[in-house]
């Protein structure tokens, strides 16, 4: 098993579930600040009243935003190549709709770019990580308006040019693939319907109004969103490289019944194959297309405009987060997963996570096999990998996270396996390579980190930043190239 010479492994996390100083130096609101912490059990509920006392995990997060150099000192010490984060779009543009950038945050993250260029860290950065400006959401339902297309592409084109010579490789949108399913309305395109913004309780993200045929049209504008900032980024710098970011799932029939094979097919289409045909081929499936509308959703909104832009601004990578497989089936009774929005069935197979994420590191290559058959020479990357755990401190302060290294190890071995096999893959970051607030419930000890970040649910902790033994272990697979694992 051999990695390429120049390999880009690394970590990443994402702007809202790190850098805390939510409203600092001009910042705006996020459609992430307006999330209340939850639990495995209590999803994150949604609470656009910022009320005191009540805990939002992004707005102090793990304080990244003062922390950003002790912790890339300590990336640099386990040798990364590539460094993956998000900019906040509303530290950019506060409101997002602003007639000017706020120079505070473009500061911010110029300084955070060259601090990594510093240590000889590439940064891969993701233009929007479920971090669209709240008064986009309020005002314009996100995504769905196409004055939100030229807000974005404002916001991307400003950025690209003030950190063109920092910053090499870019992702349009963070897990665009997620506003396939209702759970991506809010967090994905800043969809949310008017009785829902009036709220003046809490409401659990899973039961926000789904409105599906606007999701859809969001969704369609991101596209285009999307192609037209690949096109203006290499007329910035010819040598971006513009990547697309999907969610992978596998999924499995669970049985050989035809009508489950039948039933994981069409789930592989609008799942993943959707988003990336659009972004990598330049058009629609019209297998997909057709299962939309067999689900009622009215897709004349695709215009003979729209469908050459699409085809002109394809990107030149594709990257995905990967966690877990799932299974299929068109049975009843089956025993389903729990698990990041995305319900399944259990595999008999398979282990999970303390979280349901059923572990499978063949998945993986599964995956990546899949990948490089669709799109034939794309360069691919996984940009997010990695194990949410709870970790132990011992009294000496040492954290054995054997768990993490051993999840690690066995996707790594695939991804090496799945490169001889001929996948073009060229990078690697796990996930949350510092512990960072979770995506889908809010928690704090759901941790993914080599590095520990003493900082709870409640909100205590003093932000100490401290080694796990997977630390050492990934700087020694670095050294190696994957060598040593
Ligand atoms: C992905 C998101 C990340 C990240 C990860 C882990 O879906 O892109 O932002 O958080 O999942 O999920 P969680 O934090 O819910 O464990």
């Amino acid at each position: 098993m051999s990695f390429p010479k120049g390999f880009l492994w690394g970590g990443a996390v994402a702007a809202n579930q790190c850098e805390g100083a939510y409203l600092e130096d001009g910042k705006g609101l996020s459609a992430a600040d307006m999330l209340l912490g939850g639990d495995v059990h209590t999803p994150r509920t949604f609470f656009p009243s910022i009320i005191e006392n009540k805990f939002y995990p992004s707005h102090q997060a793990i304080d990244f935003y003062h922390h950003y150099k002790e912790d890339i000192a300590l990336f640099a010490e386990m040798g990364f190549k590539t460094f993956r984060t998000s900019i906040n779009w509303s530290r950019i543009f506060p409101n997002g709709d602003d007639q000017e950038p706020n120079e505070a945050g473009l500061k911010f993250y110029e300084d955070m770019f060259t601090e990594c260029k510093k240590h000889g860290i590439e940064p891969l950065v993701t233009l929007c990580h479920y971090e669209i400006p709240w008064n986009i959401v309020k005002n314009y339902e996100g995504f769905y308006s196409k004055k939100t297309i030229d807000l974005y592409v404002r916001y991307a084109t400003t950025v690209m040019k003030r950190y063109k010579d920092l910053v090499k490789y870019w992702l349009t949108f963070n897990e665009i693939n997620g506003a396939s399913q209702p759970f991506g309305g809010y967090m994905g395109v800043g969809l949310v319907a008017k009785e829902d913004l009036e709220t003046t309780e809490p409401i659990p993200t899973s039961k926000l109004k789904d409105q599906p045929q606007k999701r859809y049209e969001a969704l369609h504008n991101q596209f285009l969103a999307s192609a037209k900032v690949v096109i203006e980024g290499h007329k910035i710098n010819p040598d971006f490289k513009i990547g697309c970011m999907l969610i992978n799932i596998p999924w499995y029939p669970l049985t050989p019944n035809p009508k489950d094979e039948l039933a994981t097919q069409e789930m592989d289409t609008i799942f993943n194959d959707f988003c990336g045909d659009v972004q990598v081929l330049g058009h629609y499936n019209p297998i997909g297309l057709k299962a939309l509308e067999r689900q009622g959703i009215d897709t004349s909104y695709i215009t003979e405009e729209d469908k050459a832009l699409l085809k002109e601004g394809t990107v030149d990578m594709y990257t995905f987060s990967y966690y877990m497989s799932n299974c299929i089936t068109v049975e009843e009774g089956s025993e389903t997963t729990e698990g990041n929005f995305i319900g399944g069935v259990k595999n008999p197979y398979l282990k999970a996570s303390d979280w349901g994420w059923q572990i499978d590191p063949q998945g993986l290559r599964y995956n990546l096999k899949r990948v490089a058959s669709r799109y034939p020479g794309i360069p691919i990357m996984v940009v997010e990998n990695g194990l949410g755990a709870v970790d132990k401190v011992e009294e000496d302060g040492s954290i054995h996270d054997n768990y993490r290294i051993d999840y690690l190890r066995s996707h790594i071995e695939e991804m090496g396996k799945a490169i001889d096999e001929g996948v073009p893959l060229i990078g690697y970051t796990t996930w949350g390579c510092i512990d960072v607030v979770s995506a889908s419930t809010g928690e704090f000890h759901k941790r993914y980190g080599f590095i520990y970040v003493n900082r709870h649910d409640d909100g205590t902790g003093d932000f100490a930043r401290s080694r796990k033994d997977s630390f050492y272990w990934y700087k020694k697979v670095i050294a190696s190239n994957g060598e040593d694992l």
